[in-house]
């Protein structure tokens, strides 16, 4: 089936947040942020903003009715900024008016005056300062220390990797409009109706249900939305409460970029030893996770990066710790991997840096280390459906790769201006929220008595075609054609206390919920139609119904109306919890995954070493889907993923300045890959697995492991520069921009 938006999408006719038709005497809003990162605000003046032609009202922290609070973890980080300001970009006012132009004139007019606090852009720094959003954690698995002394060699090094803005097509925006009583629809482009609920009626100080929100798609969300889709929210909602009329913002780029928190950077310090055979028998890592000022998602994400700190090896002793470290940036947040993609890094970082001091190809390191059945984890996880070795052997077999590394050493014997470089990269990524309580979802499911579906789950739909394969699942169920069922928006009145659309989860925790109340309903059903075919095994098949595989002169149509008539229930709301998984936090350990996802991918690159300029060759997977539901989309998350993960890893450059000015603050310097830059080849191969149980209809969770796939492509870079200047002693630092290869090609050691 291929995805249910692809013609609307072409058409333009897909609506998103800026396409709801707005209603007459609708207002809009402009937020209006610090222009530095640390400082005391001695006082503001709005009075000339607030005289500008079309004005209606700023709003500021005084106007808040409730809580001027956001913070989901912890609650750390105001709606608008009352006394201080702790990065660049965070609101202080919310500039409403009958038109953006009219806002964006009067904020030129709202005067602030600072008294400047120091500013700290840098993760060490402020740890060695303490300011820490949670105490360290650390992940242990047998005795480091003890295990040294069984090493041949130990090596130490560091690495560091840049965050990423998500670039989502569509900006954060929200749009309320208020209803009777003092409550509020709002339409927000969020992965999380619910976060958002909560917190408009946090801020608002009016009970949950006094706030409808509705999402009816995202142009991408890449984890931006999961939680920063929030403040917007509930700034327009308090607008609309206040003026009791619709109020709607739609987000200029470069105010998005500027204001809200992007992927974590990160830098860390490892140290690795092995046996002669190449057995890694102890890793040590310290991560500084640079959180931002405020909270967010980071103590989640830096527990991801733990969990995640020895990707797809076994590793029998290992001390991993991470710092979530704040500094005077927005606030970082979740994005595609959560942590896990800066985990994998520092370990291929600490695998690479051994392999050169030992002379070998990393893979053979990589190889020598793969997971295997009844592996235990340094989270204490054992693993099960194993399927580490069986992607990495596929891939070599598969794609050649023996003859593949020979075409590319006779390449480089040849060659002086280009050299190419290659690079396996495996992975093994685990599924469900790393907080076992998020893990779960409900669906509803009304069957109108026309015999047409309508289905409302907690998913939110953001390109990843989650609302096909909740299609795919109730058509499957009932036996009907795809146009007898609508999947309308995710409504917080429809489905209630929803986590949010992420961890990959969506369609899993989604699709089981709506797999049980399609079940139930059609258990009822079939009940119906046992009545008249007594004795006989009913089937619902091409909207038709058979009895012992005969099809009989009842069609779908006649048995919903049946149904009705005799009065049974034709709606059905289910709810979904993920079964076996728990985790203890006082210990450290549990079985906080429902299943891993692996694959392997191989990266051919050629530098032009004249240049510093690169082209990815080609990248060969396999990767381990379980069973696809739906190929073409799974295909296309793996596409999306890894261009995603190679941009990352080598174009995407974040660059605050020391005052933490973001100075990459739109498209023109901030470089993304065009398709120039995506891989000449992508080849995906579909490893044959049983799936897992836990896994909608086998077919495994897509949405973010492939993005880690992209780490390749920047140790293949690195292997390309070594063939060109093999003494250079390179440093691990992403993005591997062509200004750093370049460097990195003529560096002397
Ligand atoms: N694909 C598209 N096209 N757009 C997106 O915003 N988000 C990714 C991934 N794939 C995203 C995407 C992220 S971060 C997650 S967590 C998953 O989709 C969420 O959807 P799922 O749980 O249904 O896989
Ligand atoms: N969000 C979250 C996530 O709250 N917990 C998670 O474990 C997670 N993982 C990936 C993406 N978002
Ligand atoms: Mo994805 S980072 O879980 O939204």
């Amino acid at each position: 089936m291929i995805n249910i938006d692809a013609h609307n999408h072409v058409k333009g006719k897909s609506i998103y947040l800026d396409d709801i038709r707005e209603i007459q005497g609708t207002l809009y809003a402009v937020p209006f942020d610090a222009t530095v990162a640390h400082a005391k605000i001695k006082k503001w003046d709005v009075e000339k903003a607030l005289h500008h032609k079309g004005i209606v009202a700023i709003l500021t922290a005084k106007d808040v009715p409730g809580l001027n609070q956001i913070g989901g973890i912890i609650p750390d980080e105001p709606l608008f900024a009352e006394d201080e300001v702790h990065f660049r970009g965070q609101v202080i006012a919310l500039i409403v008016g009958k038109s953006e132009h009219d806002c964006r004139m009067a904020a030129k007019l709202i005067q602030v005056d600072y008294e400047e606090l120091p500013v700290i852009v840098d993760p060490r720094e402020v740890q060695a300062l303490g300011k820490l959003i949670i105490p360290p954690r650390s992940f242990k698995l047998g005795n480091t220390a003890e295990a040294w002394a069984q090493c041949d060699h130990i090596i130490e090094g560091r690495s560091d990797v840049n965050g990423q803005e998500h670039l989502y097509i569509e900006t954060q925006g929200a749009y309320a409009r208020p209803k009777e009583d003092g409550s509020l629809i709002i339409s927000s482009s969020t992965q999380g109706p619910t976060a958002v609920q909560r917190m408009v009626a946090q801020v608002l100080n009016i009970p949950m249900h006094k706030v409808e929100i509705d999402t009816v798609r995202l142009g991408g969300g890449f984890g931006g939305k999961e939680d920063q889709a929030t403040p917007w929210a509930v700034m327009v909602a308090l607008a609309a409460q206040q003026l009791q009329k619709p109020v709607k913002m739609a987000m200029h780029r470069m105010d998005d970029m500027r204001m809200t928190g992007k992927r974590h950077p990160y830098s860390a310090d490892f140290k690795i030893g092995l046996t002669k055979d190449l057995k890694i028998v102890a890793y040590e890592v310290t991560h500084y996770q640079n959180a931002g000022a405020a909270a967010d998602l980071s103590p989640a994400v830096m527990e991801r990066t733990l969990f995640h700190s020895t990707n797809s090896y076994f590793i029998p002793n290992v001390m991993a710790t991470a710092y979530s470290c704040k500094t005077n940036l927005p606030p970082n947040t979740a994005f595609r991997g959560f942590g896990g993609p800066q985990g994998k890094f520092a370990i291929e970082a600490a695998i690479v840096k051994a392999a050169e001091t030992l002379g070998v190809s990393p893979a053979e390191i990589q190889k020598a280390n793969l997971v295997k059945e009844g592996d235990e984890l340094s989270y204490g996880q054992i693993l099960t459906l194993v399927e580490a070795t069986n992607a990495w052997e596929t891939c070599m077999t598969k794609y050649d790769y023996a003859g593949q590394k020979k075409r590319v050493e006779t390449f480089n014997m040849k060659n002086t201006r280009f050299k190419k470089g290659l690079a396996i990269q495996p992975i093994c990524f685990g599924i469900s929220f790393t907080n076992t309580m998020m893990n779960h979802a409900r669906a509803l499911v009304h069957i109108y008595h026309d015999g047409s579906v309508v289905v409302s789950t907690g998913a939110v739909e953001m390109g990843q075609g989650v609302n096909t394969k909740m299609l795919q699942i109730v058509v499957e169920t009932f036996g009907i054609k795809a146009d007898k069922v609508r999947i309308e928006s995710t409504n917080t009145l429809r489905v209630a206390n929803t986590s949010p659309t992420a961890a990959s989860a969506g369609a899993d925790l989604n699709g089981k919920a709506l797999q049980m109340a399609c079940h139930a309903l059609l258990e009822r059903l079939k009940a119906v139609a046992q009545k008249e075919y007594t004795d006989q095994i009913i089937e619902l098949k091409e909207e038709w119904v058979y009895a012992n595989e005969i099809k009989t002169e009842m069609t779908w149509k006649d048995l919903i109306l049946r149904a009705f008539t005799q009065r049974v229930a034709l709606s059905e709301n289910a709810h979904y919890a993920t079964p076996t998984i728990h985790y203890d936090k006082t210990k450290e350990k549990g079985h906080p995954f429902a299943y891993h996802v692996y694959g392997t991918s191989i990266h051919e690159v050629t530098v032009d070493c004249l240049k510093g300029t690169y082209e990815v060759d080609s990248v060969n997977i396999v990767h381990d889907f379980g069973k696809s539901m739906n190929p073409t989309i799974d295909n296309g998350q793996i596409e999306g993923g890894l261009v995603q993960g190679i941009g990352w890893m080598t174009l995407e450059e974040i660059i605050y300045n020391e005052q933490g000015r973001l100075v990459s603050n739109a498209l023109s310097t901030y470089k993304v890959p065009d398709i120039y830059s995506v891989p000449k080849v992508i080849n995906i191969k579909h490893l044959e697995t049983e799936g897992h149980e836990l896994a909608i209809k086998k077919s495994k969770a897509v949405g973010e492991p492939p993005l880690m796939y992209g780490i390749g492509t920047y140790f293949a870079i690195r292997d390309a520069v070594k063939a060109f200047n093999p003494k250079a002693n390179l440093a691990v630092n992403a993005p591997y921009t062509p200004e750093k290869v370049l460097m990195d090609l003529y560096q002397k050691s």
